[in-house]
């Protein structure tokens, strides 16, 4: 076999993502627990973005729901004690539960702790909140990312929020339940701009149908899959798990691609287009970059998704 997933990886290397998204993670996490807490509050007051909150049905946050409770039932200052804990990770009982959430609950939880903070029924940030000098410049630094970078910083704060998994000696995954798949009627067919290729066509149309069965079909059994800003997911079990867990109602919409022989009988396509979170729909367009590398049974080997710098990266598609 001539690729490791690790030389799959720099396929198209010109590809230019947004670095600024790290790199204001990495500022972010030097800041104080409360900092952190009233810096996101102010950013997120800031976007002023309406999240679109059919993303989470009703049933999707019955497992979040005993721990909102217990958050709203504590006295203010239990309150804004957990929410620290949550920030800095400290080992609570809370942080615990909280760990075991996928991105989709952590985020509900958040949104329904936003709401109730607004109301006044869980402790606010206090009004008249002195960001520090650091916090501040790392407010500034968010504010002036273009929407699907700034709306990715924040989903990847709430992500890591929490005990660290690693810590535990054994979690099970806590879940919403995962969408049925369209039906043939409320399917929608992408075009590709230069590509033709039947798994890179299928592979937009069965993500955008929620058919996660048939969209695994296209990988090889050690296929990966890279998202934004993370390692490769390897081998078709744990890719399916992340497909179900974190990629429901997803809408991908390609543009264009380029398609270029690769050593062996392998075949590197990239396409470049947008894509769209459930949370905001159409409020947020990401640039996105899809690198695949087929196998010579036109299966994906590995694919990396990468949020683009600019929308000048959408025209780039150079080797
Ligand atoms: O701390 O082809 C308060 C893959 C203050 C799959 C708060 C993909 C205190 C394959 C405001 C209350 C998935 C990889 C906090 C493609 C406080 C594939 C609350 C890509 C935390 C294309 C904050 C998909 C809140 C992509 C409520 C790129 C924050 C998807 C909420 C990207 C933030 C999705 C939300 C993104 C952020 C979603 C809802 C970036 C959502 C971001």
């Amino acid at each position: 076999m001539p690729y490791s997933i690790d030389a799959a990886r720099n396929i198209f290397p010109n590809t230019l993502v947004a670095d600024a998204v790290p790199a204001t993670i990495a500022r972010y996490n030097q800041l104080s627990a409360e900092d952190q807490l009233a810096l996101i509050w102010f950013a997120y007051l800031e976007m002023g973005k309406t999240i679109t909150v059919s993303a989470l049905g009703a049933t999707s946050m019955q497992f979040a729901e005993i721990t909102l409770n217990q958050i709203k039932q504590m006295t203010p200052m239990e309150q804004s004690r957990a929410m620290c804990d949550l920030a800095s990770r400290a080992d609570t009982e809370i942080s615990r539960i909280y760990a075991t959430w996928t991105p989709n609950l952590k985020l509900g939880f958040w949104y329904q702790l936003g709401e109730w903070m607004e109301q006044g029924l869980v402790a606010p940030i206090p009004p008249g909140y002195k960001l520090s000098a650091n916090a501040n410049a790392v407010l500034k630094a968010i504010k002036n990312l273009e929407g699907g970078q700034q709306i990715t910083v924040l989903r990847n704060c709430v992500i890591d929020m929490g005990y660290d998994t690693n810590k535990l000696d054994s979690f099970t995954r806590v879940s919403e339940p995962t969408v049925a798949p369209k039906a043939p009627e409320e399917r929608t067919q992408v075009s590709i701009e230069g590509i033709t290729n039947e798994t890179v066509i299928n592979y937009m149309n069965n993500l955008n149908a929620n058919d996660f069965d048939a969209l695994i079909e296209l990988f090889t059994p050690d296929g990966a899959l890279q998202p934004p800003f993370r390692r490769p997911i390897a081998g078709k079990e744990a890719v399916l798990t992340f497909f179900r867990e974190e990629c429901q109602n997803l809408k991908l919409t390609p543009e264009c691609g380029i398609l270029e022989p690769a050593e062996d009988g392998y075949t590197q396509i990239k396409v470049t287009g947008k894509c769209q979170t459930p949370w905001f729909g159409g409020d947020v367009g990401m640039n996105i970059a899809w690198r695949f590398l087929l196998s010579p049974e036109n299966k994906i080997f590995f694919v990396a998704i990468d949020l683009l710098a600019s929308p000048k990266e959408l025209l780039n598609l150079v080797r």
